[in-house]
């Protein structure tokens, strides 16, 4: 039965999400960072002081982690440069952590690829 909900929590391999609205400003959202390829804005539920996420504007199949194809390294380097330049702008000076959560075991919960940049207080180890 657990199982079952977790398959039918699995979306199909690409459709919009949340964050579609978000970039295409339909709902609004506290943006941190922006340029031509990436949007960054707070968590809605933030779990750190800072709770930045970052997404690719074009997801391009993206949808998770695991997705991930050759053509899409640079942007998956050009989302982690931003989460560093983010992690300046916010001052997180000591250190910061990065997350990705991908498919139903990481507790992923929107299918666009996001980076989570959580900072402002000292993160543990392991994680939950
Ligand atoms: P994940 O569980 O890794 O898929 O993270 C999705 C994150 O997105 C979660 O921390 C909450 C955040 N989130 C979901 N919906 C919205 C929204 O409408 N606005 C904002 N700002 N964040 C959202």
């Amino acid at each position: 039965e657990k199982e079952a909900a977790l398959a039918a929590a699995v979306p199909p391999p690409d459709y919009p999400t949340i964050f579609d609205k978000i970039i295409n400003k339909e709902i609004p959202s506290k943006v941190v960072f922006e340029d031509e390829k990436v949007l960054a804005f707070r968590d809605i539920s933030p779990q750190a002081p800072t709770h930045i996420i970052i997404i690719p504007k074009v997801k391009d199949g993206l949808t998770g982690l695991s997705k991930a194809e050759e053509r899409h390294t640079e942007i998956l380097g050009h989302l982690l440069y931003t989460a560093k330049l983010i992690a300046k702008q916010e001052g997180l000076e000591d250190g910061f952590r990065i997350v990705i959560n991908d498919g139903p075991s990481g507790c992923q919960s929107v299918y666009h690829i996001h980076v989570h940049l959580l900072g402002g207080r000292q993160m543990n180890w392991p994680p939950g």
